[in-house]
Parts: C-alpha cells; structure tokens; sequence
C-alpha cells in the first residue's frame, strides 16, 4: 500500500529551511472532528517544533471539506501568509459524495496554490471505514497531519 511505503511522519528535517518568520494558514474541516482535531495538533505541532512561532500560524475551521477550497483561498490571498495546510476526513458513504467532495477539493487546492504561487497543502484523509481514518490520523499510518505540515516546509524550501 502506498501509505505504508511512504509515510512522512517519520521524516528527515536536516534539509528544512528556517521557518521561524514564515506564517502559516491552518485550514480545518469541522466534519469527523475528532479526526481532523488530532490532524490540526500534529500540524500544529509540527510546525512548532521545526521553529514556527505559534503567533504565525493562523488556524481556521470551516464547515466539511468542500469548504477548504475557500478557506484556503481566502488565507492564501493574504501576502503575508506564506503557506496554507488543509486538513479534512472523508470517509465512503453509500452514496458517490466522497468522489464529489475529494476531486472538488484536491482540483480547487490545486489552483489556489497555482493563483497564489505558494504551497497549499492537501490534508485530505479519504478512506473507506473509520478505522483506516484512525489509522492515518495518529495510528499505524501516522499522522497525515504531521506529514502535511512536513510537505509545506518542504515546499518553502524550494
Ligand atoms: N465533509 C467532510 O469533511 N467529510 C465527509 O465525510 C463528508 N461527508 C458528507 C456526506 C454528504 C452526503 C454530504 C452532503 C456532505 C458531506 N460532507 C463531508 C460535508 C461537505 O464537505 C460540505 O461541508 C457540505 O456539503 C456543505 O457544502
């Protein structure tokens, strides 16, 4: 499984740039909140221990996760903020709206982080039971939320 071949909660931080005077835009979906909390606190801290200062990251909550195209777009647009991570959960119902809501969100981060020209990172957990969100969100797959904050100090590195 892929998740399990690359998994950047275990991450090498010796190439990371000085993140002490970036400032970082947090978006998180408020659907599966328990999951997307635990998303957020790695995240957060995360950033923290590679030397963000916590008056620099700015966290937002929005709705679901069809929603943090928006978020991301409304904190993007900010000069001052040089990143933007959204996190969100999105499991397999009956219906086809994981589709809807993962594409809707993976093409509008997407064009956020072209119109802006700065990282904005997908923390989209999609899954298909509980358990394997549980998984990614501080079990044996790590915390993707860890993994999204490593992605966008990659990224200011580049
Ligand atoms: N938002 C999520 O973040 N995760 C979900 O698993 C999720 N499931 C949804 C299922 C249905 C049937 C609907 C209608 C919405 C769901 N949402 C979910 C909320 C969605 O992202 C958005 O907030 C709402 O559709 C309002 O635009």
């Amino acid at each position: 499984m892929a998740t399990a071949l690359q998994n950047l909660s275990t991450y090498d931080s010796s190439g990371f740039i000085d993140i002490s005077e970036k400032r970082f835009g947090l978006v998180v979906a408020e659907w599966n909140r328990e999951l997307t909390d635990t998303l957020s606190a790695g995240a957060y801290e995360t950033l923290l221990k590679h030397g963000a200062k916590p008056e620099n990251v700015f966290r937002n909550t929005v709705p679901g996760s069809f929603e943090l195209t928006l978020g991301a777009q409304l904190l993007a647009q900010h000069e001052e903020v040089d990143a933007v991570i959204c996190l969100g959960v999105v499991i397999k119902g009956d219906t086809k709206h994981d589709d809807y809501i993962c594409h809707a969100v993976a093409q509008g981060l997407t064009t956020v982080g072209l119109k802006y020209n700065k990282p904005v990172i997908f923390g989209l957990v999609t899954t298909n039971t509980l358990e394997q969100a549980w998984d990614r969100a501080g079990g044996q797959h790590g915390n993707k939320g860890v993994e999204a904050a490593v992605a966008a100090i990659q990224m200011l590195g580049f």
